[in-house]
């Protein structure tokens, strides 16, 4: 019998947790990060039983501990294609198309990330991947440099390259292959204290923009943060300093909400490390750092419009202020925008998933009981099966048959992911590089289409739908 495959939910889980253990032992801020993480989010689930039992019922309490993004930026489209090859072996999938040129930065990029409920719930690790766009820099010169120091790399060990290709040619790896290319792949993602260049292209690079030495100058595409779910951002934000960790200014993102919505971000600031260059002269480099998120419910295209509007009007109005200030101006802003679970699933803002509650689980029971006794031909069929008919599925929800809990927001937010590129790069506005969105040639580079995010909640809104309005029979 030939050796079982492990699941790719079970790969990624083992990676992201072996990934988690590199970055401590790399960047110790970020350990002492998932230390405050844990203490706040514990202290939360104490003081709110009430969230802790809905986070249970979602099944997010069991992910909570897990749950985490990185990021990264690669320099080729080789690079990229062959990440999606990677990442596949994993059950990660790319979703989403973000253009940062708009924010002053020369990638676009997209998430990788698992796409349906059972992997979700197991464990939704995803990478936020970006690859640099040599095309948008200016000086001829400098763009052949930064191409031709790109192209003498491979971010890939042979040994991660073979067990991609065996993973694809016969559908899985088993313990002892799983186990090997996971410590392959994390290769790619390890830290180098040595640049593959001089400091003085390092400097050249750096001048046209830090990220595009940052990319360019090193053997690999280092995972620049990892980033752990908390359940109470404001208050990791405010102990951030206790811990030793410099906050950046403001949490990005929609204003603290009763129903959370899509994702609040913070950051601390990226560290200044030494750096090995080729020759005499050295140097340092600044780009890891520690981020935290809080993770909401997806909205629909309506909701992320009214979301956007509102967000483009909050930060006109609250340019330079203060954290706390900042949130004021946000939660006046936002008190337009519905705060009430049925409110947002009745006007169409944000994607709910059905599912039969005990009495509704307890009606298909009776109901299918009664479908039995009509075959043997007893008499009182049909009570039980009256009961769950009528409206649709508000009028399910109202008997207390169904259900509907709100989705949560798996993907990333182009506006914060500015902001925090630009915490951490250095720089305001740049206008050179704006206007360039590109899906297309991302796509191309990529060798594949990204899924629209969208589409993903909406599809499993409606099969979560299907599934109740069936077993009651309708
Ligand atoms: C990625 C920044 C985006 C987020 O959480 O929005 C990001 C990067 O700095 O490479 O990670
Ligand atoms: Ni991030």
């Amino acid at each position: 019998m030939p050796a079982p495959y492990l699941s790719s939910d079970e790969i990624r889980d083992r990676f992201s947790r072996a990934m988690s253990v590199m970055y401590q032992a790399e960047v110790p801020q970020y350990g002492a990060l998932l230390d405050l993480v844990e203490r706040v989010n514990r202290q939360v689930l104490e003081a709110d039983p009430a969230l802790a039992e809905r986070l249970a019922a979602h099944g997010e309490l069991e992910r909570l501990g897990a749950e985490r993004h990185g990021a990264i930026r690669v320099g080729t489209a080789q690079e990229l294609a062959m990440l999606r090859r990677l990442f596949a072996v994993m059950g990660m999938h790319p979703v989403g198309y973000y253009d940062l040129s708009e924010a002053g930065v020369p990638v676009h990029s997209t998430a990788f990330r698992p796409v349906d409920d059972a992997a979700l719930a197991r464990n939704p690790f995803r990478i936020f991947t970006s690859l640099l766009r040599l095309e948008l820099i200016e000086s001829p010169a400098l763009r052949e440099r930064a191409a031709a120091i790109l192209a003498g790399r491979d971010i890939f060990t042979p040994g991660c390259r073979q067990l991609i290709g065996l993973h694809e040619a016969q559908g899985g790896l088993d313990e002892e292959q799983a186990e090997r290319f996971i410590g392959e792949a994390l290769e790619t993602f390890r830290w180098h204290r040595d640049a593959t260049v001089d400091l003085d292209t390092y400097q050249a690079l750096h001048a046209e923009h830090r990220l595009i030495a940052d990319v360019v100058c090193f053997r690999g595409p280092h995972i620049n943060h990892l980033t752990p779910r908390t359940l109470d951002i404001d208050e990791v934000q405010r102990r951030m300093p206790d811990a030793g960790m410099q906050p950046k200014a403001v949490i990005e993102g929609p204003p603290r909400r009763a129903c959370p919505i899509l994702l609040r971000q913070t950051s601390f600031k990226a560290l200044e490390e030494g750096i090995r260059f080729a020759g005499e002269r050295q140097g340092t480099h600044t780009a890891r750092f520690g981020e935290i998120e809080q993770r909401g419910m997806a909205l629909t295209a309506r909701g992320r419009e009214r979301y956007d509007s509102l967000l483009g009007e909050a930060r006109r109005r609250s340019a330079g202020l203060d954290n706390e200030a900042h949130q004021r101006v946000l939660e006046d802003v936002f008190a337009d925008f519905p705060d009430d679970e049925t409110v947002l699933r009745r006007e169409g803002l944000a994607f709910f998933h059905y599912r039969l509650t005990d009495a509704g689980t307890a009606a298909v029971r009776v109901e299918s009981d009664a479908g039995t006794a009509a075959v043997r031909g007893e008499s009182d069929a049909g009570t039980a099966a009256g009961r769950v008919e009528g409206a649709g599925l508000e009028a399910l929800i109202a008997q207390g048959l169904v259900e509907a809990l709100p989705l949560t927001y798996e993907d990333f937010l182009p506006v914060s992911a500015a902001g925090i590129f630009q915490s951490n790069l250095g720089g305001g506005q740049n206008g050179a590089y704006a206007g360039n969105a590109n899906r297309e040639a991302f796509e191309q580079a990529l060798g594949a289409p990204v899924s629209d995010e969208l589409a993903l909640y909406a599809e499993r809104e409606r099969a979560s739908r299907k599934a109740v309005l069936q077993a009651l029979g309708r």
